[in-house]
C-alpha cells in the first residue's frame, strides 16, 4: 500500500481528485491511502491563525511554522519513517525518474538514500504551501526535499501534491488496468515521448488511421510506434533524446531526421 499525508489548508480541493478515476479506485481498494491534515486544526489562538506578515516586510503572507510542525508530527505518528516533501517553485524539478524511485514497491534502506530517492514503502508527507510560502525554519528542520512541478507559481501547492500522488500511485502494482501501460508511457524506461494513439472511427472525415495500425502485423506496428516515439522526441524534446536509451535502429532514424532537416535547410 502507498501511504500519503497531505498538509493543506484546503482539504476539500483533494476530495474530488481522490474519488475519481484510477486514483479513486486505488483509494477505494486500499492500494493507496491519503490522509488530509489541516494546519488550522493545530492552532492554539482564537482566530486559528496559520499565516502572518513576513519579517523584513514585503507583500503577502507566510505560513506560520508551529501549525505546520504540529501537522508534520501528526502525519508521522502514522508514518514515522515517511519522507517529507514541500511543494514549491524553489524545489528540485519533478521528473519520472524520481516518481519511479518513490513508487518502487521494494522497500529500500531509506536511511542511506537521498530523500528524493527514498522508497514509498515508508510513506510520504506532502506539504502544500499557500501565500508566499512557509517559514524557512520548517524546511530546515523538518523537510527532506523541496520539489517543484514546474517553473511557474501557483496559488497553492495542492495541485502539485495531486500531481505527485497521481504520478506515483499509477506506477504502483495493480493501480493501472494494464501493467504495460505505465512502461509504454512517455518518459518510460527508455526516456522517449510516447507514440501517437488512435481509436475508432477508422476514418474521421478525410483523416484515416495509419494503415499499419490496422494491419494486424504486430512487428510492423511495434516498429512504427518506436519510430514515431523517436521522431516525436527528436522534434519536441531534444533534451530527452540526448539522455534516452536508443537502439541502433533508433540512431538510424535520428540520422535520417537530421539529414532531412539539413537538406531542407539548404
Ligand atoms: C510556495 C508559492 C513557495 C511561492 C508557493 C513559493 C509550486 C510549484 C507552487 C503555492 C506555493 C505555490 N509547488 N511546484 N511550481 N516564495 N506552489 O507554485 O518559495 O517561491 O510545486 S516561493
Amino acid at each position: 500500500m502507498l501511504k500519503f499525508a497531505v498538509i493543506t489548508l484546503f482539504p476539500d480541493l483533494l476530495n474530488a481528485f481522490l474519488s475519481a478515476g484510477v486514483i479513486g479506485r486505488a483509494v477505494e481498494s486500499g492500494k493507496v491511502d491519503v490522509e488530509l491534515i489541516n494546519p488550522r486544526d493545530f492552532t492554539s489562538d482564537i482566530h486559528r491563525t496559520v499565516d502572518d506578515r513576513p519579517f523584513g516586510g514585503g507583500p503577502g503572507m507566510v505560513m506560520k511554522a508551529e501549525p505546520l510542525i504540529a501537522s508534520i508530527a501528526a502525519a508521522k505518528t502514522q508514518m514515522p519513517e515517511a519522507t517529507v516533501i514541500y511543494l514549491s517553485p524553489t524545489g528540485l524539478m519533478l521528473n519520472q525518474a524520481m516518481v519511479r524511485q518513490w513508487a518502487s514497491s521494494v522497500a529500500s534502506d531509506a536511511s542511506d538514500s537521498e530523500p528524493a530517492e527514498r522508497s514509498m514503502s515508508a510513506g510520504m508527507v506532502l506539504i502544500a504551501g499557500r501565500y508566499e510560502g512557509i517559514d524557512e525554519r520548517v524546511i530546515d528542520a523538518h523537510v527532506d526535499a523541496e520539489i517543484s512541478i514546474g517553473d511557474f507559481v501557483l496559488s497553492g501547492g495542492e495541485i502539485a501534491a495531486m500531481v505527485v500522488i497521481d504520478a506515483v500511485a499509477r506506477l504502483s502494482p495493480g493501480v493501472l488496468g494494464h501493467p504495460l501501460s505505465a512502461a509504454e508511457d512517455s518518459f518510460g524506461e527508455d526516456g522517449l515521448l510516447d507514440h501517437p494513439h488512435y481509436t475508432r472511427p477508422e476514418k474521421l472525415g478525410e483523416n484515416a488511421v495509419p494503415d499499419v495500425l490496422t494491419s494486424g502485423d504486430h512487428k510492423a506496428i511495434a516498429t512504427w510506434r518506436r519510430r514515431r516515439a523517436v521522431e516525436r522526441t527528436w522534434e519536441r524534446r531534444p533534451d530527452l533524446l540526448a539522455k534516452a536509451r536508443l537502439t541502433e535502429t533508433d540512431n538510424k532514424v535520428v540520422k535520417q531526421l537530421e539529414a532531412a532537416r539539413d537538406k531542407s535547410a539548404t
